[in-house]
């Protein structure tokens, strides 16, 4: 948009005026934030409006992304740069006085997700609005997001997350388009007098879903979606009885969208979390409906203007929802209504990992939405019926939607959706080769692959200004909104001036993220050191483990000779684990315990620090992905579906230290063997393991002499403080299996480390291979990956930029 800085200045005191009656003097940050936001959103309403008229106007095909998580991390400056105003008003701003970093802290970071899944989706957001695209997101408004992650004596406390305390200046309640959902009672069918079969309810609850939007800014191109959440309140009622009931009835009821499950990767099989896919599902569906009743269309004509993407198995209850209101509401005939639907849907696999499949008891199920079940039913029974002609009964079995008693979310997805994705390559491969190789057999062609991507926006142009300037003064800014222009930075390669500015920048960005941790740790690094950064939720299968094994072998290698040859390193972890995964947490208080020993270890001093930050999220990501040198994505080879911090941090310049799952495979094959260095087990190695049960991590333990000492350092005292955490790893790891191997990769890792060392020492190498990845991580953009979304699965318009 056009803005002088006249005009802004102007704007703002007026605003301040409206708002508090307050001149500048007399305003502190607080004020200072909520006025900004204020005059963002009455700048971007009018564009707002246009965009949905437009839709409405052309009857455009739109897209609803539906996510239980959207984790959006701050959006004032997000909304500032894509309005295209961030330089004027932070221009304006200090003319008066005002410091537009320090009002931008003040905002809460909206955690309305876990980790990886929940971030891609804020991406995608986003990238759609700035694609062009006609898509919107549609999730649950948590009062509680992701809990406050607190370290007490190294241990993980959890605290409440309360992040709309102050009110949120970006959101508008939509009273108006608010929906009833309906939950438990009894359902019966009854003919009526034109022969179809309707629905008839009794002791029912009834839920009045209602929505937030949050403008979705696309980049400098006035289009702005929406971002629909949900909150779940009391349907009005004129008659209360029993007052005390009533009370009981609205906590119930508010508790839907009262708190995010902390479960990143387990399944929890609570009713309260039925009951919030539900919600947002059946509150979802219902105001597309009502949208698209506007237009005028018959049902059946539904997917042609309406895409539903159902982002891992918790909205899977699209499906029979759609079937629903099809069938009881808009009366169609089964096959019709099926036939719409699975034109409509389309699924997001983001695991094949077997414990985060979602499964839930008929009981439950049949209980809390009797209708729903119905349908499942029916669905299921068709299903295995015509499968029962072309497959054998045990690929049928194998496949069926109702199991053992349970209802597969996986599988209503896969049977009701059109398309199935994985998201990276690798992935989808195993999930075409194993994980869901019944279903690849039954569907071939649903499966396809959209590697995963990250929005530039804010993982360059936010969260690195300095790259981004050196960036603009090489090759310009094209790569901008066309983000596989980076690769025109590959020919300063070795253009050694450039290099050395690529260095200093990135020192640069180390002493500010040094000044942090000073301030907010009383921690003083080295900004000479290289900065190792492994930051994601703490799994097993993630291997924070490995590390912390190899950084123990390193202190010991110190202490045994004090003058050794290692390039001072800080490990820079960034994790929450599980409120229940015990294990999880054991890891948690073993490294700040190592973290304790080391770094107050006098004869250690600067050559190894461990920087363990409370409280993990996208606001301390953006701090740390600038500062990295060297990012660690050594997950068990084919346990990460996709991972995105790897692009972030390749995106900022950071050597990745990987194994070959997920997108790393992706990034070798971008930036080449010599600029990644990659280790251990391969994905079909793995499985050869599976398959033969030969592994036996004991004898690593007990014929590698360096893991045999700091195994045993686990559990000898050296640590102190963690006595039982290290004899619980010690034993998981010798005892029990191993289960991610580990041990198995022990060697090979730290042998990968010793090369990383080896190389950071010639730093135009180092910038040499930096380069490189940032002039190779265009493809990674999320632009690009919801543009492959919008015309191969969706089948809606977008704005392609030459992929
Ligand atoms: C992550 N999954 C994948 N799950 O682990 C990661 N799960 O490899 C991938 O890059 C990312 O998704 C995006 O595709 C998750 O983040 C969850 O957060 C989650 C939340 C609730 C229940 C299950």
């Amino acid at each position: 948009m056009d803005l002088s800085k006249r005009k802004f200045k102007e704007d703002f005191k007026k605003m301040l005026t409206e708002v508090y009656s307050m001149d500048i003097s007399e305003s502190e940050t607080t004020e200072q934030y909520v006025t900004l936001g204020n005059l963002i959103r009455s700048y971007s309403s009018k564009n707002w409006g246009r965009t949905n008229q437009r839709y409405i106007e052309k009857k455009k095909k739109q897209a609803y992304y539906f996510s239980m998580e959207f984790l959006l991390g701050r959006m004032l400056k997000s909304n500032l740069l894509n309005l295209g105003i961030l330089d004027t008003v932070r221009d304006g701003l200090r003319d008066l006085g005002i410091d537009l970093e320090e009002i931008a802290q003040i905002e809460p970071d909206p955690g309305l997700g876990n980790g990886g899944l929940g971030r891609l989706a804020a991406c995608f957001i986003d990238s759609m609005a700035t694609s062009e695209i006609p898509a919107h997101g549609n999730g649950i408004r948590f009062k509680y997001g992701l809990f406050k992650q607190k370290f007490v004596n190294g241990y993980q406390v959890e605290l409440p997350e309360n992040w709309l305390q102050n009110g949120n200046v970006w959101e508008t309640r939509k009273m108006h388009a608010a929906v009833n959902v309906r939950f438990y009672g009894k359902v019966w069918l009854e003919q009526t007098s034109a022969g179809v079969l309707e629905p008839h309810y009794e002791d029912t609850q009834e839920v009045l879903a209602v929505p937030y939007d949050t403008p979705v800014v696309g980049f400098n191109n006035d289009v702005i979606n929406t971002l629909r959440l949900w909150s779940a309140e009391v349907p009005p009622q004129d008659d209360i009885t029993d007052y005390w009931s009533y009370i009981h009835q609205r906590n119930q009821i508010e508790s839907i969208s009262e708190v995010l499950y902390p479960d990143d990767s387990n399944y929890e099989g609570r009713l309260l979390r039925l009951k919030q896919e539900y919600f947002f599902v059946s509150a979802g569906i219902q105001s597309i409906i009502r949208h698209y009743k506007k237009m005028d269309l018959s049902m059946n004509h539904l997917a042609e203007k309406v895409a539903i993407h159902i982002n891992d198995t918790h909205p899977a209850l699209c499906v029979p929802e759609l079937m629903r209101i099809l069938l009881d509401e808009e009366k169609m005939d089964w096959e019709h209504a099926w036939n719409v639907t699975v034109n409509v849907m389309s699924y997001t696999n983001h695991t094949i990992m077997s414990e985060a499949l979602e499964k839930w008891p008929i009981e439950m199920i049949s209980t809390l939405l009797p209708r729903i079940y119905q349908i499942i039913c029916e669905i299921d029974r068709r299903f295995t019926m015509k499968m029962s002609t072309l497959f054998e009964r045990e690929i049928v079995e194998r496949t069926r939607i109702i199991e053992g008693g349970h209802v597969k979310m996986a599988h209503m997805a896969i049977i009701g959706s059109h398309s199935v994705n994985g998201v990276a390559q690798l992935h989808t491969t195993i999930l075409k080769e194993k994980v869901l190789h019944d279903f690849f057999l039954v569907y071939p062609s649903k499966f396809n692959n959209k590697t995963n991507g990250i929005t530039q926006r804010r993982w360059l142009m936010l969260a690195n200004e300095p790259l981004c300037d050196l960036i603009n003064r090489k090759i310009g800014n094209e790569w901008e909104t066309t983000p596989t222009e980076l690769k025109m930075l590959k020919a300063f390669r070795d253009d050694e001036k450039t290099l050395l500015e690529l260095a200093q920048i990135k020192r640069l960005n180390k002493e500010r993220f040094a000044e942090h941790i000073k301030k907010t740790m009383d921690l003083t690094i080295n900004p000479d050191a290289i900065f190792d950064v492994q930051i994601k939720r703490l799994h097993a299968y993630k291997r924070q483990l490995l590390n912390l094994l190899h950084i123990l072998s390193l202190y010991f290698q110190l202490k045994d000779d004090p003058q050794a040859d290692i390039h001072p390193r800080v490990f820079i972890f960034g994790a929450k684990a599980a409120p229940s995964y015990t294990y999880a947490k054991q890891i948690i208080k073993l490294i700040n315990s190592v973290a304790d020993l080391i770094n107050h270890d006098a004869a250690i001093a600067d050559k190894l620090k461990i920087v363990f930050v409370e409280n993990y999220g996208v606001s301390l990501a953006e701090k740390i992905i600038p500062a990295a040198d060297v990012s660690e994505q050594i997950s068990l080879a084919s346990k990460e579906a996709s991972g995105t911090s790897n692009m972030k941090l390749m995106l900022n310049g950071a050597i990745t230290l990987a194994t070959l799952d997920g997108a790393n495979v992706e990034i070798r094959d971008r930036v080449g063997e010599k600029n990644i260095v990659i280790f251990g087990l391969r994905e079909d190695e793995v499985y050869q393991y599976y398959h033969d049960g030969s592994y036996q991590s004991r004898s690593y333990y007990e014929n590698n002499p360096v893991l045999h000492r700091v195994l045993n350092g686990l559990i000898d005292g050296t640590i102190p403080g963690a006595e039982a955490e290290g004899r619980s790893v010690f034993d998981s790891l010798v005892q029990y299996g191993d289960e991610y191997f580990v041990l198995r990769d022990f060697e090979a890792y730290a042998d990968a480390q010793k090369h990383i060392d080896q190389l950071y020492r010639d730093t135009l190498q180092w910038q040499k291979m930096a380069l490189i990845n940032i002039a190779g991580a265009g493809v990674f953009s999320s632009d690009y990956t919801v543009q492959q979304y919008a015309s191969q699965i969706w089948d809606v318009s977008s704005k392609v930029r030459n992929i």
